[in-house]
């Protein structure tokens, strides 16, 4: 076992974060087999492919709508005549604005030149035509492969929106598995939607009604079962409002409690919840239409004491819910502290987040998710995040050296491989 000086450490830590791989526990990404409409090497696209890669995916990432808009604010370009643009428009339009005549010096600007750097292309370009014959070039799958070799990810985990109808039916239809990615059961039209989610579960062959009597139950039961097993889910998730409180005393309660949690419970997977979003503040934005706010921590807390044969994955999108939900975690073993989410996800933020989480739980947490949502995404949010992950890090190792602690580098690479991979994958067995 080697003992490593103070003055070792950040190097044996960077090291240590470069080389390990990183199981993604959270993404929106999925693979060629459920069609991309983005043109590459003599194959046909699918208009509602759901595999999105390349430059103008990249650059229309809805981050970026949402801050191309505050630059060519809505009185100067409407929003329906964005809408109306081609996916190429949009990118050109977004690459003018911020990536040509202003600086791209935001967390999302950034990441987009972070990646074209690192597969080998030239981010200053003016206009985005001298790129996109490259990525026309690419194989779909072959490209995965590529990005996931370049982001240092070993596996990706799906969200499988089971109640929109492109992906369901696709589903329907018959997926060929894809190794490299995992699923996961998202159940958010379920929870915050029933009836009407009741009604739509009738429509697909179960026998439910909006009252919740033992059959509705056990079909509600069997429609998530049969689901988990379709896609394979390792966990079920869902992403709640600021406003969620359990109980409610409400459909979303009964139907965690009699449904959700026993099924999770008998298939031996966690349930993730991701707390704080504020669906649709400015509807107009679409995908880039969301916050987030304030949650209840105390709400998670009641859930894990009240079904402590189930496990949680939770993470919450304000940041001043999150020395509190790490103090919940202290008191609940079956609840797991995830990712710096969404608009979280920026440096200053992972920073702060990171330090206060090794601070309260040590190595018991799961620092970060990419949430990308176009593949080449993996390759910055990784990058950005090992780097801000290593730094914190670091410190925390230097202070334990300065307590007398006889660090070594095995130490610091069984804890990364915690922090990147095993943390998460030993907490979805159990
Ligand atoms: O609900 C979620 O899973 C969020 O991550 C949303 O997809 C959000 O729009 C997002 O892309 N965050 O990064
Ligand atoms: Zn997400």
């Amino acid at each position: 076992m080697s003992r490593l000086d103070r003055s070792e450490v950040r190097a044996a830590v960077r090291s240590a974060v470069a080389a390990q791989p990183v199981t993604d526990m959270h993404t929106h990404l999925y693979p060629p087999t459920f069609g991309t409409p983005v043109p590459h090497r003599g194959q046909p696209t699918d208009p509602a492919g759901l595999m999105l890669w390349g430059v103008d995916e990249l650059v229309t990432y809805h981050y970026l709508i949402a801050e191309v808009f505050r630059v060519v604010p809505a009185t100067k370009l409407p929003y329906e005549q964005f809408w109306a643009m081609s996916k190429s428009e949009q990118a050109d339009h977004i690459w003018k604005h911020l990536f040509v005549e202003r600086t791209p010096i935001s967390e999302a600007c950034r990441g987009v030149v972070t990646t074209l750097s690192k597969l080998g292309l030239d981010p200053g370009v003016k206009h985005l035509d001298q790129l996109r014959p490259w990525f026309r070039e690419q194989d779909p799958s072959g490209y995965i492969d590529r990005v996931m070799e370049l982001a240092n990810v070993s596996s990706i985990t799906m969200t499988n929106a089971v109640f929109d109808d492109n992906e369901r039916n696709r589903w329907l239809a018959g997926i060929q598995p894809d190794p490299r990615f995992t699923g996961v059961l998202r159940l958010d039209q379920l929870l915050l939607d029933w009836p009407n989610s009741g009604k739509k579960l009738a429509d697909w062959g179960y026998q439910v009604s909006p009252e919740f009597g033992d059959q509705t139950v056990m079909e509600v039961r069997r429609f998530l079962n049969d689901w988990c097993d379709r896609v394979s889910a390792i966990y079920c998730a869902v992403s709640l409002p600021p406003d969620f409180h359990y109980p409610d005393f409400d459909a979303c309660d009964t139907l965690l409690a009699k449904c959700v949690l026993p099924v999770c419970e008998a298939r031996d997977i966690p349930f993730a919840m991701m707390i704080g979003s504020r669906r649709g503040v400015n509807p107009q934005l679409r995908d880039a239409a969301d916050m987030g706010g304030l949650a209840d921590v105390q709400s998670v807390c009641t859930l894990c004491r009240e079904f402590p044969r189930n496990r949680f994955f939770v993470t919450m999108l304000a940041r001043e819910n999150q020395h509190e939900l790490a103090v919940a975690a202290r008191k609940f073993g079956n609840l797991m502290v995830f990712g710096c989410w969404w608009f979280l996800n920026n440096p200053s933020l992972i920073d702060e987040i990171t330090r206060l989480r090794i601070e309260l739980l040590g190595t018991t947490v799961i620092p970060q998710h990419s949430d990308a949502r176009i593949l080449d995404q993996l390759v910055y949010k990784w990058d950005h995040s090992r780097k801000l992950i290593g730094t914190v890090l670091a410190e925390k190792y230097e202070d334990l050296i300065d307590a007398g602690w006889p660090l070594t580098r095995e130490e610091i690479d069984r804890d990364v491989r915690g922090f990147l991979s095993d943390t998460f994958t030993g907490f979805l067995k159990g």
